[in-house]
């Protein structure tokens, strides 16, 4: 009698015991079929629909009611408290910012900013376009800053950290550059005096600039473009030196994507950068773009961070999207959870991985459904601006 009773009640208890979740760790959610309590001082509390969390508090460690239907939180949950959203986290994990691109389009949905403007979501920005050459120097010589000036004060506002987003890129040059007969002495004062008047412009304000964008074909080779094909790799330097002249205290990035993976691509960009390193040119970080698709994130990305911060360099997720066929399949969107997982896990597991950008937070303005027809749903918030199983993808990896 005696030992059925202590069994009793161990099998009420132990369960119990195994099954609380740490502070930070989700603890509810549809879906979620892990623990559903709190380990002491931390309370499970509803985030939404898909996500409840063992935030830092000191009620009891009841279980959080996870609401039947995926409409968003039930009006009775409580206010976020600190400690709350991916930026908040990231920060507490040891990281520089969780970030995310924005456009000026967008600004005026405030529905959109009421989320990009909080800075425990976001502590980064990135304009999508508006410092781009098309937008900074569309007629030689002539500056127009509004748009990117628009991203910078909004960064500055919110408190988020700004990366600067592009000074040399083939794409969305304006036809004075892309077609311009130049002689290298002529291209080479062009390069220098965007790269210079842009970064100048927003010395102070930027924590890294992508200096140079996506200079490599898919297998390695150099990109045909006119920087390249009028002066061959020291249109790179050219830029970089440029750069670091304007504000030496931005960190200077060289950003690409399909260099995730081991390979061709990704050797280039690693022999690129041990060469200007060995020439004393300034460089201090590689973007990883992560344009990934749904069930295809590369085994060895880890890997791949690893070689360059050997090289003393830091490294940010810079782009990242995870894309899937439309309309999202519930069994799409739960490998999609366990993508972003893998890919901010990675970025957790290299110290000197700074930070992850997503490329928009949300899939009402995610660039992928006009680029790829029939695909889209890439972004960890859905057309509706609510978090989809994606999120709770990024806050394990946040929180692991
Ligand atoms: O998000 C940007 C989209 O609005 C533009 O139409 C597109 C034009 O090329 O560029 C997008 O951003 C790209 C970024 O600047 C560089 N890496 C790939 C991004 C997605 O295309």
């Amino acid at each position: 009698m005696k030992l059925s009773v202590t069994f009793t009640l161990l099998a009420a208890v132990i369960p119990f015991a195994l099954a609380q979740s740490p502070e930070w760790g989700q603890c509810g959610g549809i879906g979620w079929t892990g623990a559903t309590t709190c380990v002491a001082g931390t309370v499970c509390t509803v985030q939404n629909a898909y996500y409840s969390q063992c935030l830092p508090g000191s009620a009891s460690s009841a279980p959080a009611t996870t609401p039947s239907s995926p409409s968003g939180p039930t009006s009775t949950a409580p206010p976020a408290p600190s400690g709350t959203g991916l930026n908040a986290l990231a920060k507490v994990a040891g990281k520089l910012y969780f970030g995310t691109a924005t456009d000026n389009g967008e600004l005026s949905d405030t529905a959109y900013t009421a989320i990009l403007d909080n800075n425990k979501e976001f502590g980064q920005i990135t304009p999508a376009n508006s410092m781009k050459w098309d937008a900074t120097e569309p007629t030689r010589g002539t500056f127009t800053f509004s748009g990117g000036d628009q991203i910078a004060n909004l960064a500055k506002t919110n408190g988020q950290l700004l990366r600067g987003h592009n000074c040399v890129w083939y794409n969305q040059l304006p036809s004075w550059v892309s077609n311009g007969q130049f002689t290298t002495a002529d291209l080479t004062t062009v390069i220098q005096n965007h790269c210079s008047t842009l970064v100048s412009h927003y010395k102070g304000q930027v924590y890294s600039w992508d200096v140079v964008n996506e200079p490599f074909n898919d297998d390695g080779t150099w990109r045909q473009d006119v920087f390249y094909n009028t002066l061959g790799t020291s249109y790179v330097s050219i830029a970089l030196k440029a750069a670091r002249a304007a504000d030496p205290n931005a960190k200077l990035y060289i950003n690409d994507y399909n260099i995730e993976q081991s390979g061709a691509k990704a050797t280039a960009m690693l022999n690129l950068v041990k060469q200007l390193i060995a020439d004393g040119v300034p460089i201090d970080g590689v973007g990883f773009q992560c344009h990934f698709i749904v069930g295809e994130v590369p085994g060895t990305f880890q890997t791949v961070l690893e070689q360059f911060t050997a090289l003393g360099l830091e490294v940010a997720i810079t782009e990242l999207d995870i894309r899937t066929t439309t309309p999202a399949s519930q069994s799409a969107l739960a490998q999609q959870q366990k993508d972003y997982q893998t890919v901010v896990q990675a970025c957790m597991n290299v110290e000197k991985c700074v930070g992850v950008t997503v490329w928009d937070f949300t899939d009402k303005y995610s660039w992928v459904p006009s680029t790829f027809s029939g695909q889209g749903a890439a972004c960890p918030w859905d057309q509706n601006l609510v978090k989809k199983p994606a999120y709770n993808g990024i806050v394990a990896a946040l929180t692991s």
